[in-house]
């Protein structure tokens, strides 16, 4: 995005005190909050059409999630104050049983850097929870993490649990790790499946109605 070349190629390299510094910079020099927040959006776009292209790994991905993440610390009490906030809430967690993170954490990063309020509600989150959270912060997307196969069956619960809940009936459910395949999205019941955490952001995306930017992924 013309103007913020420096802050897009900080979080296309996973560079984390450049990425804030130019944030500070920019809105230092009076830039709208939003025009660096869709220079971020960008940004994380094309990290996500690398990494679908096989042209960057998980590690590249992670540090510019964090790179992300930084910036977004020194934006968000800018864009607290001044209204904006996102559109969408998305609700994400590890399925019961499960304590593994590290995958369902990039894709709560990736759906940030998608511009979702992303409420983490952490690991082995009970059927409930997700119930639960779903309501108290309207939820538009359901986000549900498995890394093992005894726990991936657990998934099935969950979806029961927010299918029998008829106000959530608006939320997509998406499920997600290692174990989980397409077909076992399907047969479970959820709305959608994504394999990795560029794809969680597609789907997210074409959810609630917004279009990918066609970034390239050059
Ligand atoms: Co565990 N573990 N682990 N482990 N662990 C695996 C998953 C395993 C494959 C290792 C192996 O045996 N080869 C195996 C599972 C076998 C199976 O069931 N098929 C296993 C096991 C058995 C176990 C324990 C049972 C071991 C034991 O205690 N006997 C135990 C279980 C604990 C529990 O959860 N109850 C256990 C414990 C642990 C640690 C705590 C030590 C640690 C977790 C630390 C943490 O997460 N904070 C750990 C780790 C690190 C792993 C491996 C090595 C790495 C997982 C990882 O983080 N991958 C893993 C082996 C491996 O994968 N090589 C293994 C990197 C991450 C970026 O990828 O999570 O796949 P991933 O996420 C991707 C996609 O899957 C997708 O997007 C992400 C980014 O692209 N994705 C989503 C994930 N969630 C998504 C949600 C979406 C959409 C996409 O929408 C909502």
């Amino acid at each position: 995005m013309p103007g913020y070349e420096r802050l897009a190629s900080a979080i296309l390299s996973g560079d984390q005190a450049t990425a804030a510094g130019e944030t500070r910079g920019a809105l230092e020099g009076g830039a709208d909050p939003q025009a660096v927040l869709d220079a971020m959006t960008a940004a994380m776009d094309i990290v996500g059409a690398r990494f679908q292209s096989g042209q960057i790994f998980v590690p590249e991905m992670l540090v510019s999630a964090r790179a992300m993440k930084e910036a977004m610390a020194v934006l968000e009490p800018i864009l607290t104050a001044s209204g904006i906030h996102p559109e969408h809430t998305a609700i994400i967690g590890s399925i019961k049983g499960d304590i593994h993170d590290i995958g369902k954490n990039i894709v709560a990063m990736m759906w940030r850097g998608a511009n979702f309020e992303v409420v983490d509600l952490g690991v082995n989150v009970m059927p409930a929870r997700f119930v639960e959270a779903a309501r108290e912060h309207r939820a538009a997307i359901i986000g549900i993490s498995a890394l093992l196969s005894t726990t991936m069956l657990g998934m099935r619960d969950a979806v029961r649990a927010i299918r029998a809940a008829e106000d959530l009936a608006g939320a997509t459910i998406i499920v997600g790790g290692a174990p989980v395949t397409g077909e076992f999205a399907t047969a479970i019941g959820a709305d959608a499946y994504a394999p990795n955490a560029a794809a969680a952001v597609d789907v997210a995306r074409a959810a609630v109605g917004i279009g990918t930017s066609a970034p390239s992924a050059s």
